[in-house]
């Protein structure tokens, strides 16, 4: 199964709503999330500090974070971190 490519594909189209995937019942929400994301987290933590305020959010266009920033911030110390957006993404996405 080329499902890593799958994933990409499907991370290229995120926000189109196109479902590739073969259920068409489910959400088109495949675990591509965590790891892309980490990767962004990282490149966006321009202090290395492990979490995320909202400057560092906006400047790095995770345009996704700064919209949910509120929800995200679960503790609400003004700060996203990666056990944070995992948390979300996890409520959100069934793996
Ligand atoms: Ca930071
Ligand atoms: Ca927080």
């Amino acid at each position: 199964m080329h499902y890593v490519l799958l994933s990409m594909l499907i991370g290229a189209l995120l926000g189109g709503g196109m479902a590739v995937a073969q259920s068409s019942s489910e959400p088109a929400k495949p675990p591509y999330a965590l790891s892309k994301f980490s990767d962004q987290f990282k490149a966006a933590d321009k202090d290395g500090d492990g979490a995320l305020t909202r400057e560092e959010a906006k400047n790095a266009n995770l345009t996704r974070v700064v919209d949910n920033f509120d929800r995200l911030d679960a503790n609400k110390d003004g700060k996203v971190t990666r056990e944070e957006i995992r948390a979300l993404l996890r409520s959100r996405v069934s793996i």
